[in-house]
């Protein structure tokens, strides 16, 4: 019923389909104090065609406003971006953070456009389920207003839309090369967002079922889907379409939180390092020991509500239980 996983991304299966209809609960305000401005997060087709040239603009800021982290081979803002996730792939993939921290990493990522290209708009999602009968009929793949389309000659670099001449200065995984975003359109891909997957995650009854679901199907889909570029386990987020890919993971978690708050705002497990055969198959550096001496698991194994989330200083550290609510005290939004 299922197909099989493709190897990168992905690393557990699901024994079984279970088809549950997702229902999310109303919210209860009693758990926010600190959040009385919510912004919305809306799909990339709701927004109008202003409002995608916006966001377009202040990715293209970013990618031409000069590097200031002082990470090693970053040119611009948009390596900066990147070389956070390139840095921290080894601890946040194939883990229980996994979700918190690529959440964490969306907020960094709208906070620098911000606060850095004056970006007033909006956070786009990728609806992928809309798309998963018809991949490239997608409106992300828009030339003037989306982010262009396939990838085209020997190095599959795309070459219409706002991004067609962008150099990244990061990669592939951890080398230092100037090369082009490029793409490989992968219809097949794309059904993994689709609602036969979604049954089977929003089925799991407890994080620790559902995380590696999240990881394995609905992650996997935007990034083979894609492909080239968005298909390096590290240097993934080179391509724009990273964020509103996240974006979706991150509003499809926050879906399945929403059907069980009282007991899924604190529903935190998962491995803290990932599996050997992940790191050999991955090509990632093993994780140090100074880095376990810092994760904030008390000498566990295992992923905590206390377990510490960096982007190296991109926006300050914070902590798994920071990042649970949408609406709590660092984070502020809701998904439209
Ligand atoms: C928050 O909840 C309380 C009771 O639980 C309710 O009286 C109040 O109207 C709610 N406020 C908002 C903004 O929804
Ligand atoms: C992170 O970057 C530093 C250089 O700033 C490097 O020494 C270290 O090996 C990198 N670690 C990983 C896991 O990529
Ligand atoms: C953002 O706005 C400020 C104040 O108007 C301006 O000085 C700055 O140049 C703008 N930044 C960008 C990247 O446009
Ligand atoms: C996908 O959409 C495109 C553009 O709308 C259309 O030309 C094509 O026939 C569609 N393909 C399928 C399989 O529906
Ligand atoms: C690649 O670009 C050429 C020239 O613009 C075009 O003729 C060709 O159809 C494109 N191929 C793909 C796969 O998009
Ligand atoms: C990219 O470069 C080509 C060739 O110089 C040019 O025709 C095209 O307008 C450029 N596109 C963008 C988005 O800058
Ligand atoms: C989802 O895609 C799978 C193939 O990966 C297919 O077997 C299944 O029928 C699709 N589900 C829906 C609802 O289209
Ligand atoms: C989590 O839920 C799954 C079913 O989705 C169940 O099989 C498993 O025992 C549960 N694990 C824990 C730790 O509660
Ligand atoms: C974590 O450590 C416990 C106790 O040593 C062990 O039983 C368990 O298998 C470990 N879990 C992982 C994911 O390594
Ligand atoms: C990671 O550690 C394992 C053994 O613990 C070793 O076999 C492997 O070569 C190491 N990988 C890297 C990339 O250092
Ligand atoms: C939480 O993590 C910090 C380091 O980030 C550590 O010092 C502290 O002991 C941890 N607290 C608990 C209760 O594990
Ligand atoms: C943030 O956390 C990382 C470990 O993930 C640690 O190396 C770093 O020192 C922390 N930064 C601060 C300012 O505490
Ligand atoms: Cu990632």
């Amino acid at each position: 019923m299922v197909s099989s996983l493709p190897t990168l991304f992905t690393f557990a299966t699901a024994a079984s389909l279970v088809i549950a209809a997702p229902q999310v609960q109303q919210r209860s305000n009693t758990t926010s104090t600190s959040c009385s401005t919510v912004t919305q997060r809306k799909s990339w087709t709701a927004l109008t065609n202003d409002e995608k040239k916006a966001y377009l603009d202040a990715e293209l800021c970013l990618m031409n406003l000069p590097a200031t982290a002082g990470f090693p081979g970053a040119q611009t803002r948009w390596d900066d971006l990147q070389f956070a996730h390139i840095n921290s792939t080894n601890v946040v993939h194939d883990v229980g953070g996994f979700l918190p921290w690529h959440r964490l990493f969306m907020y960094t990522h709208l906070n620098m456009l911000q606060t850095e290209c004056n970006y007033t708009g909006v956070q786009p999602y990728w609806e992928e389920l809309l798309d998963s009968d018809n991949l490239t009929a997608s409106a992300i793949f828009d030339t003037e207003y989306g982010f262009g389309g396939d990838g085209n000659g020997t190095n599959e670099c795309i070459i219409d839309g706002p991004f067609a001449n962008v150099t990244l200065h990061l990669g592939p995984i951890y080398e230092v090369t100037d090369h082009c975003i490029s793409r490989s359109l992968n219809s097949n891909a794309i059904k993994w967002a689709n609602q036969t997957y979604l049954d089977v995650v929003f089925a799991a009854q407890n994080y620790s079922a559902a995380w590696p679901l999240f990881s394995s199907w609905p992650h996997t889909a935007g990034h083979a889907a894609i492909s080239g570029v968005m298909l390096d386990v590290t240097c993934s987020p080179g391509d724009p379409i990273f964020f509103l890919h996240h974006t979706n993971l991150d509003r499809l978690w926050w879906e399945w939180q929403a059907q069980d708050l009282p007991t899924r705002l604190t529903d935190m497990t998962g491995q803290n390092v990932p599996t050997a055969e992940y790191i050999a198959e991955m090509g990632i550096y093993n994780v140090t020991d100074s880095w376990l001496d810092y994760d904030g698991d008390n000498g566990g194994n295992m992923t905590t509500l206390n377990h510490t989330l960096s982007v190296l200083g991109l926006v300050p550290n914070a902590t798994v239980a920071d990042v649970m609510d949408i609406q709590g005290g660092l984070l502020c939004y809701e998904y439209v």
